[in-house]
């Protein structure tokens, strides 16, 4: 029996409809993933009914005995999983997380460096619309416009020209490794702090299977829901140093009341990422990216950077007259795939336009799609795109789309009514 559905048909409806969307459809949202029902359990369950506010054993109310062994638990796995010095679990997303930590480092009018947004960098990291570019005296550093990979000599270049007091690593719609190393270096030359966040590789990384910037970092902030596969949330590691300065700006500076049964299901997410399940598939996931890539290109399409080294990769039509990410982002969800425009390097369009679509593999690979299975994706993908103005064909792959999913079924027990 349903409680929703008894009390709120509408909304029972509503997510019923989400989850045979999820299930019918190609997810490939670099950024989305399908968390398991342990993880949904306890996002879903009474933890939500509490106040929290203050850490484990330190709280400002009563009742709390609980809720700190779930905080305990998530924060005793996070640093298992990342080898991190201190955590911070309760930030409600990634763009707080980074508030956190700009709250804690930096004062307004202060220099900073992160990546430029047209190059794959993140709202937050300084965009001139967001918080943090009202905040901050923000300085964009790009990818080289032959390679489309991060010129590290030219970031130490500007960095000694601007002086920032904090360079930001980080992006959300870069295919390729960073070089943590060669950021440290950059810090080092100019006395700046180090920001990391990791909000899309924070999987990869745990699993090994990108470098870990935490060596090197004095923070690093991430969200929890991405290749990580866990609840919506962020969360900030950071040097012991710090520690008290981020727990106390992230609450009671930023933050009141924390979101118990989320940080309840980030813990059971984190028991998770530390079983050998999920570094075989993050493994597939990067294998996944590398194999649907190199069938895109085989297809004629251009991959920003020339590939992936992680779990996304950037389709780019800069070159190609009339067609634009917004049209093939249309294109693709009318043919059951789902992905979003995206800006690619020097990208003349507005970021509601763009001239590219970002396409990652977290989702279609935890359920359980594989290597042999990325060059019908890439097949699909071609088609809809190549036939983006013929509704009826767009319709016809929607159809073998939907057919394909049924091999790999999801949540089998919420998609039926
Ligand atoms: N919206 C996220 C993404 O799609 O990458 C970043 O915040």
């Amino acid at each position: 029996m349903s409680y929703l559905k008894q009390t709120d048909p509408e909304i029972y409806d509503a997510i019923f409809k989400e989850a045979n969307r999820q299930d019918t459809k190609l997810e490939l949202i670099a950024s989305e993933n399908f968390v398991s029902e342990a993880v949904l359990e306890a996002a879903g369950g009474v933890m939500t009914n509490k106040y929290a506010e203050g850490y484990p054993a330190k709280r400002y109310y009563g009742g709390c005995e609980f809720v700190d062994v779930a905080e305990d638990l998530a924060r005793d796995r996070a640093k298992q999983l990342f080898g991190c010095e201190h955590v911070n679990v309760q930030s409600h997303s990634g763009s707080q997380a980074n508030m956190g930590v700009y709250f804690t480092a930096l004062k307004p009018g202060d220099k900073v460096m992160g990546l430029d947004l047209a190059c794959g960098g993140h709202l937050t990291h300084g965009h001139p619309i967001n918080f943090s570019g009202f905040l901050y005296d923000f300085t964009g550093y790009t990818v080289d416009k032959e390679t489309e990979v991060i010129d590290y000599d030219k970031l130490l270049e500007t960095a000694r020209k601007v002086q920032p007091k904090m360079i930001v690593a980080g992006a959300s719609a870069y295919p390729r490794f960073w070089d943590f190393e060669a950021i440290r270096k950059a810090c080092d030359a100019v006395g700046a702090y180090m920001m990391v966040d990791i909000a899309h590789i924070a999987g990869m990384v745990a699993a090994g299977e990108h470098p870990s910037p935490i060596p090197f970092a004095d923070f690093v902030t991430t969200t929890t829901h991405k290749t990580l596969r866990g609840p919506r949330g962020g969360m900030i590691m950071c040097k012991e140093q710090y520690a008290a300065d981020l727990d106390r700006m992230v609450m009671p500076g930023i933050q009141g009341g924390p979101l118990m049964h989320v940080i309840a299901a980030k813990a059971v997410a984190f028991k998770e990422a530390l079983t050998d399940e999920f570094k075989v598939y993050q493994k597939r996931v990067v294998a996944n990216a590398a194999a649907l890539a190199a069938s895109l290109m085989e297809k004629g399409h251009r991959l920003v950077s020339g590939g992936t080294d992680t779990h996304l990769m950037l389709m780019n039509f800069i070159d190609i007259p009339k067609v634009s990410g917004k049209k093939v982002e249309k294109a693709l969800d009318k043919a059951g795939i789902t992905a979003n425009k995206n800006t690619v390097p020097f990208d003349p369009e507005k970021p509601f336009v763009t001239s590219g679509v970002r396409i990652g593999t977290p989702a279609i690979t935890t359920r359980g799609m594989n290597v042999e299975d990325m060059p019908v994706i890439a097949d699909f993908i071609d088609r809809a795109i190549q036939n983006r103005r013929k509704d009826e064909v767009l319709e016809g792959i929607a159809g073998e789309v939907a057919e394909f999913c049924r091999k790999f079924p999801l949540y089998p027990e919420r998609t039926k009514g």
